[in-house]
């Protein structure tokens, strides 16, 4: 067998040399993205190699043109060619003849057959991959895949961390107990949203925004922090409510503002916001309520965002209660994630005790968490975000 190896930029490229130089029985062994040339380890370019193959005693054809004996195919092969070994980032210029055309069709073609067996060895491997490991799953392990099903933390997820357990039991070849690969599944986890956690709430920002679906808890939390800020810092706070549309959302924060001797401003539409501003210019730290809508509706995440302007240095909280299902929680953060806000906050973690939606949305949607709410009381029931507690919460307890 004679085997020859190929770096390109694509993958058509490669066939056209296979083709013109092993000939047209050539098979492509394996194909996989490499990265070449640089300097010490930076500026390295994606390449793609190629293995072909051909059985020995099958003589390789000299090159050939792809059609005989037409001076006008000859010339359009040539084309296809030369605009096949060009570089990937090469602009292709213009079929120059129909035939040149149905060339490249053939090779997208090819193309698309080479995708279609690479993705279908890719999951062949796969499926091979998880039989063996499903297999090779201890007690221990299985009893952490069905807590977290139960967690309803996503199965990519859940499939990760069992592999990475496993492989860490392979490599020090030894059956982890219940114990270690609870631990372990706490490092991983932690390792995986450590990047995401710690920066809470801003607080270079002056204005800080809370939106939400109906009834998650803001204007509460609002209540919650602002006590923190007024009664433990000292600092001087100051509410803007949008909240209109319901009747007493106003008189229900102007109760916390009474209480707390925090002045309030109601604004209507963006235009009231400069006044309602101009208000508060004295307060160093504004939190703005905002009404709750069904935000799985975009209308209303804009909606929303267009009360959202300050020239001031400003933040935006999503806040999102453990009470809401984990698909429409999904749908509220991709929209709002939209409208660049990185920022949640998670309430009524005392109603639930499944706790998998907040890894899935910090980690599907990059979302920062900040706080975690877990009860009515203002302004006690609120704590800053700590990946070793949530983690906690999530495992559960390491004896059965
Ligand atoms: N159990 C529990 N209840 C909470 C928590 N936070 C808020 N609540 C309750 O949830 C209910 C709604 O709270 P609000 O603060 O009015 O919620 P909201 O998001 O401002 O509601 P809208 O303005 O109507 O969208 C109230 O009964 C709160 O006491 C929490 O962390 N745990
Ligand atoms: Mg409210």
């Amino acid at each position: 067998m004679r085997v020859k190896r190929y770096v390109v930029n694509a993958l058509p490229e490669a066939v056209s040399m296979i083709r013109s130089e092993l000939g047209k029985d050539a098979v492509i062994l394996n194909t996989k993205e490499i990265k070449v040339g640089g300097f010490m380890g930076m500026f390295r370019k994606k390449k793609m190699e190629v293995i072909a193959a051909i059985e020995s005693n099958q003589t390789p054809p000299p090159p050939q043109p792809l059609r005989k004996a037409d001076p006008q195919v000859d010339a359009a092969v040539e084309q296809i060619l030369l605009t096949a070994q060009r570089t990937a980032t090469a602009v292709m210029e213009p079929p120059a003849a129909p035939i040149v055309a149905e060339q490249n069709a053939r090779i997208e073609r090819e193309q698309f057959i080479m995708d279609e067996i690479r993705d279908l060895r890719e999951y062949i491997v796969k499926l091979s991959k998880q039989s063996s490991n499903q297999m090779a799953m201890s007690e221990q392990l299985i009893q952490l895949k069905e807590h977290l099903i139960e967690q309803e933390l996503d199965a990519p997820w859940i499939e990760r961390l069992l592999e990475t357990i496993m492989d860490k039991q392979n490599e020090e070849r030894i059956e982890f107990n219940r114990e270690q690969v609870w631990d372990h599944a706490a490092s991983r986890l932690e390792e995986w949203l450590r990047p995401y956690v710690g920066s809470g709430i801003s607080s270079q920002a002056r204005v800080v925004h809370f939106v939400g679906p109906t009834g998650v808890g803001k204007t509460t939390t609002i209540a919650k922090l602002a006590a923190e800020h007024t009664i433990k810092n000292g600092r001087k706070v100051g509410f803007i409510t949008s909240d209109t549309y319901r009747i007493a959302a106003v008189d229900q924060l102007r109760t916390y503002a009474n209480i707390l001797n925090v002045p309030l401003e109601v604004v209507f539409s963006p235009m009231d916001l400069p006044r309602a501003f101009m208000q508060l210019a004295e307060r160093d730290l504004i939190y703005m309520d905002t009404a709750g809508r069904n935000f799985r509706s975009e209308l209303h995440v804009s909606e929303v965002n267009s009360l959202l302007q300050t020239t001031e240095p400003s933040e935006t909280v999503l806040v999102l209660s453990m009470t809401g299902k984990t698909r429409d929680m999904a749908a509220v953060a991709e929209h709002f994630s939209k409208y660049g806000v990185r920022k949640v906050l998670f309430t009524k973690l005392d109603e639930t005790a499944v706790f998998g939606a907040i890894f899935n949305l910090i980690m599907n949607f990059e979302l920062l968490p900040t706080y975690m709410a877990s009860g009515q009381t203002v302004p006690d029931d609120i704590a800053k975000f700590q990946v070793e507690t949530y983690i906690q919460q999530l495992l559960g307890s390491k004896s059965p």
